[in-house]
């Protein structure tokens, strides 16, 4: 590990250092503890967990307006998996099974959920009687099995997926389902943009869908190694599972017609793209919506003078303040000196700090010191609740410009051939859809196809444009690839 001392500190480096870091500060800031002797599978610590339930409980917010939450068992019987043909083929070398109940061996082998679309849907088809049972919308929070033989990596690859949010709906009609699609677009933007995490969102290609989905809309993140990482997938299922299901309802006619659905999913890699795009050589930075703690308060007392009562008391007094008006506040009263103490609550991300000494209390004054950017500032003691809400809002502002800049630095247009194209981050280039041609790009430049860019706003800028194929020179559409997780 690259380290460097300084007086009260070590600090990691993040840059061209990712990986080592990443595994670094998961530890320190006390995220995930990755001890487990199961491979891809992670244990929580207290800290990161609340994390995790915060940026959880936004996406719980969003989806409570139009979902409603069910919890689905988490073993599926062979039959059921083995139903949908296509689902199965992409699954198959996944599935950790079931088969003994003690010494005895299970009649009906058992799969652990690698997602839920075959413990879900064959209920569907008894819940579902009637157009006006339509639409249906649920979700769950569960843990997923998924035996991936790629490189395993806590909270990005995982065996044991912990936090796999999964939405599931059925429509009347293909055109209900696909705006669906949408309203799960603009669901999964607003996720992200109150993270603070920019993203592309594209269509991905057809060799790449889900099993089982007719198309297949990804949101990706980029890491700080350059590499993009799938964050969000929203797939429309169309009629397939229905017919393999025999998912039907009664029309106001009368006529029997199969649901046309829909689903879409995230994982804690939500928490892996909060930590890896906004992190320092310190630690963490905690976009304050999801802060555990999103105001830290040390008294300052030099060891000489040994511990103040009135230093104590004001900085009690401001706790208490900050914390009736809603705000997650923490006084760190311990006996540490201040300097171990501004180690810890740096490397934890927590967004400010309030430092209060002798001479500011003279004054009747604290200190405010930006965990983003270092930048320090006197305030009144007795603006501090409406200062920290001000700027609070502000070093959220601070941390999602410097992503943005960072990422939009990082996408680069290619309007010519392939060579001198390996570059760090993510390319667009022209492609036609050909899956050997897409093949071929992967191949030769090691990255994957992420697919063409899907825009919601017709303000945005546009990347889409037509030109040859870099492979076949034949009519192409442009395409992200980037080299990915
Ligand atoms: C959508 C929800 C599904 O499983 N069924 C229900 C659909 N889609 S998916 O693309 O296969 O997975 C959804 C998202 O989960 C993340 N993910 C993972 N995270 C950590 N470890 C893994 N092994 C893992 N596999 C998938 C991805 O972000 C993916 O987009």
């Amino acid at each position: 590990m690259m380290q460097h001392k300084t007086e009260t500190k070590t600090i990691l480096q993040k840059e061209n250092n990712f990986s080592e870091w990443y595994n670094e500060i998961l530890k320190r800031a006390e995220i995930l503890d990755i001890r487990y002797p199961v491979k891809g599978v992670y244990v929580w610590y207290p800290y990161g967990y609340k994390l995790r339930n915060l940026i959880y409980g936004i996406l719980r917010s969003l989806l409570d307006k139009e979902h409603e939450e069910v919890l689905f068992p988490m073993l599926i019987p062979e039959k059921e998996l083995m139903m949908e043909k296509e689902h199965v083929k992409g699954f198959e070398d996944e599935v950790f099974w079931v088969t003994k109940g003690g010494s005895t061996e299970l009649d009906i082998p058992l799969a652990l959920r690698p997602t839920s679309e075959t413990a879900i849907y064959p209920v569907f088809k008894v819940w579902i009687r009637s157009h006006r049972d339509l639409p249906l919308r649920i979700y769950q929070i569960v843990n997923t099995f998924r035996y991936e033989t790629k490189h395993t990596r806590p909270l990005i690859r995982l065996r044991e997926i912990t936090s796999f949010k999964e939405a599931h709906t059925a429509h009347a009609s293909r055109a209900d389902a696909e705006a669906q699609i949408k309203k799960a677009v603009a669901l999964y933007k607003n996720f992200f943009d109150q993270l603070a995490i920019p993203y592309v969102i594209t269509r991905r290609p057809d060799w790449d869908k889900f099993p089982g989905a007719e198309y297949s809309t990804a949101f990706d993140a980029l890491m700080p190694d350059g590499r993009a990482m799938q964050i969000a997938t929203i797939h429309l299922l169309g009629e397939s599972f229905a017919r393999t299901f025999d998912i039907v309802y009664e029309d106001k006619d009368g006529a029997v017609k199969f649901v046309n659905q829909t689903c879409y999913g995230i994982s804690e890699r939500c928490v892996a793209a909060v930590i890896s795009v906004h992190g320092d050589d310190h630690g963490l930075v905690l976009p304050p919506e999801v802060a555990p703690i999103q105001v830290v308060i040390v008294p300052i007392v030099f060891s000489s003078e040994g511990k103040s009562a009135e230093v104590e008391k004001a900085c009690f007094v401001v706790c208490e303040e900050l914390k009736k008006a809603g705000i997650r506040a923490f006084l760190d009263n311990s006996d540490e000196r201040p300097g171990a103490k501004y180690y810890r609550w740096e490397m934890k991300g927590v967004p400010l700090r309030i430092e209060i000494g002798p001479r500011d209390l003279r004054n009747n004054r604290c200190e405010f010191v930006r965990r983003n950017d270092f930048k320090r500032m006197q305030v009144p003691l007795c603006d501090v609740v409406p200062e920290v809400e001000r700027t609070l809002k502000e070093i959220n502002d601070c941390i999602y410009e410097r992503a943005k800049e960072s990422f939009f630095a990082n996408i680069h247009k290619s309007e010519g051939a392939m060579e001198g194209l390996r570059r760090k981050g993510i390319v667009s280039l022209f492609l036609c859809e050909s899956e050997r041609c897409g093949k071929e790009v992967e191949e030769r430049l090691g990255v994957n196809v992420l697919g063409e860019a899907v825009y919601e706003d017709e303000d945005e800028e546009r990347e889409k444009g037509e030109g040859g194929c870099v492979i076949c020179s034949k009519e192409g559409k442009r395409v992200y690839v980037a080299r990915a997780y």
